[in-house]
């Protein structure tokens, strides 16, 4: 198995470019951000708890990614890999993601963080807001504080890959065709 984590902050084309890396490698890809949408949509009692963090910019309680990811792992013996999109955003939730794989006999071969900017990440969340009906789209004060929860819980997600020598950095700005490009080349040195 082949098991990838593609890390950014928010706006950082994790979406975008997961979307292509699927097609490219035959990966399932696992987005807490879509699942936790498909909840919403679905009108489930977790969707709407979660809805609630969502619409400001808030991280989802660990305890509900976590068990929306075991399911999904579960749901899927046969994927020859996942891309986790948007998973794990917590130093909790990446340790829970260690023993998922575990269990499963497999681990994560490679984390890759996309870096881009801050005012680019700002200009293409509310740019995507015009479009998407994305309720934490729309507004800049909610876009800033998802960048903080960033900043202030997820970053140190990259730490925790680094100590394992699993991370590796690629700039997030530039054409989408370019990043996946460099996406593609940094895949393949750890097969
Ligand atoms: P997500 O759905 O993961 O949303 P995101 O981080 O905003 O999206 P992404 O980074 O994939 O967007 P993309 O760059 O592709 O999370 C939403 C919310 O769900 C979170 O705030 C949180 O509340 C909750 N949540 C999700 N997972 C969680 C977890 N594990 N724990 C707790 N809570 C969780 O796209 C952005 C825009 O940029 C697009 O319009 C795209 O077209 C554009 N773009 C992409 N690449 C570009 C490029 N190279 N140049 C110009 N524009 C580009």
């Amino acid at each position: 198995m082949f098991n990838l984590i593609l890390f950014g902050p928010p706006g950082s084309g994790k979406g975008t470019q997961s979307e292509r890396l699927i097609a490219k490698y035959g990966l399932k890809h696992l987005s807490t951000g879509d699942l936790l949408r498909s909840e919403i949509a679905a009108k489930t009692p977790l969707g709407m708890e979660a809805k609630k963090n969502m619409d400001k910019g808030q991280l989802v309680p660990d305890e509900v990614v976590i068990g929306m990811i075991s399911s999904a792992l579960e749901a899927n013996p046969q994927a020859k890999g996942f891309l986790f999109d948007g998973f794990p955003r917590t130093v909790a939730q990446a340790e829970a993601l260690d023993k998922l794989v575990k269990l499963k006999g497999t681990q994560i071969n490679a984390m890759i963080s996309l870096l881009v900017t801050e005012e680019e990440l700002i200009k293409r969340l509310l740019n995507r807001g015009l479009t998407s009906g994305r309720s934490d789209d729309t507004n800049e004060e909610v876009i800033r504080a998802r960048i903080t929860e960033y900043k202030t819980k997820t970053s140190v997600v990259a730490d925790y890959y680094k100590q394992f020598d699993k991370l590796a950095e690629i700039k997030g700005e530039g054409s989408v065709e370019d990043i996946f490009e460099a996406l593609s080349t940094e895949i393949e040195t750890h097969f």
